[in-house]
């Protein structure tokens, strides 16, 4: 649950990061870290086993400026997306506003992304939140990698694996390149701000 400060006029909202592991979250918000470095105050906190994958979360605070006369401070995390480290991902969901779900968009994935979105559904439910009220976006990443021969999946194929029941707003997207994933973190913002509209008023 954000955390609304009436007095001084902040809020705080933490949007997560989920999806298989080598997706490529904690690429995304290294994008991000470099491309508003002026805007981040703080380091990116990452929490690594060797080889790269995340072993806790990432943590990337980010200033985002005056919504509704409040000052709005978002909070960036990953999962681990090891199948290993649920209990983890369960931690980190706790408390969250709004999630991004980064597919990895290569054929042989095709089962991890959904065995992946499942558990997500699953986490939610353990904070009695539902997977369908939650602001989402799904973010299908890797698309870069079709200029490499490697088969992708069809965007369609994805859009009827993850998101024939949810519906949510989509970005094919390539966290290597930077492709869409400014635009990612703009739409899960802008859906988590609307639906704290209620809290702010
Ligand atoms: N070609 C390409 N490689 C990517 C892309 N996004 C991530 N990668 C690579 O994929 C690997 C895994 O990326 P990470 O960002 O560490 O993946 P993750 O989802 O954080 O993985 P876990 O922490 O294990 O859950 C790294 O070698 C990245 O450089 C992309 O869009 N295109
Ligand atoms: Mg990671």
């Amino acid at each position: 649950m954000a955390f609304v400060n009436m007095r001084t006029k902040e809020v705080q909202a933490k949007v997560v990061y989920y999806g298989p592991g080598r997706g490529g979250k904690t690429t995304n918000l290294e994008y991000i870290y470099k491309k508003f470095r002026d805007r981040i105050k703080s380091d990116m906190v990452s929490i690594k086993t060797h080889g790269d994958r995340t072993l806790f979360f990432d943590f990337l605070p980010f200033d985002i400026g005056k919504i509704m006369g409040y000052d709005v401070k978002i909070q960036l995390y990953t999962v681990p997306g090891q199948v290993k480290y649920d209990a983890t991902r369960r931690l980190v969901l706790k408390g969250v506003d709004g999630m991004v779900f980064v597919a990895d968009s290569q054929e042989e994935q095709r089962k991890k992304n959904i065995l992946s979105l499942k558990n997500l559904q699953e986490n939610l439910a353990t904070y009695k939140k539902s997977i369908f009220k939650i602001p989402l976006v799904l973010q299908y990443n890797k698309r870069d990698l079709e200029a490499q021969g490697i088969p992708l999946l069809s965007l369609e194929t994805m859009e009827k694996d993850l998101n024939s029941q949810l519906k949510v707003p989509f970005f094919p997207a390539s966290a290597a390149t930077g492709d869409n994933v400014v635009a990612t973190m703009k739409k899960i913002i802008s859906l988590t701000m609307t639906s704290l509209q209620s809290v702010l008023k």
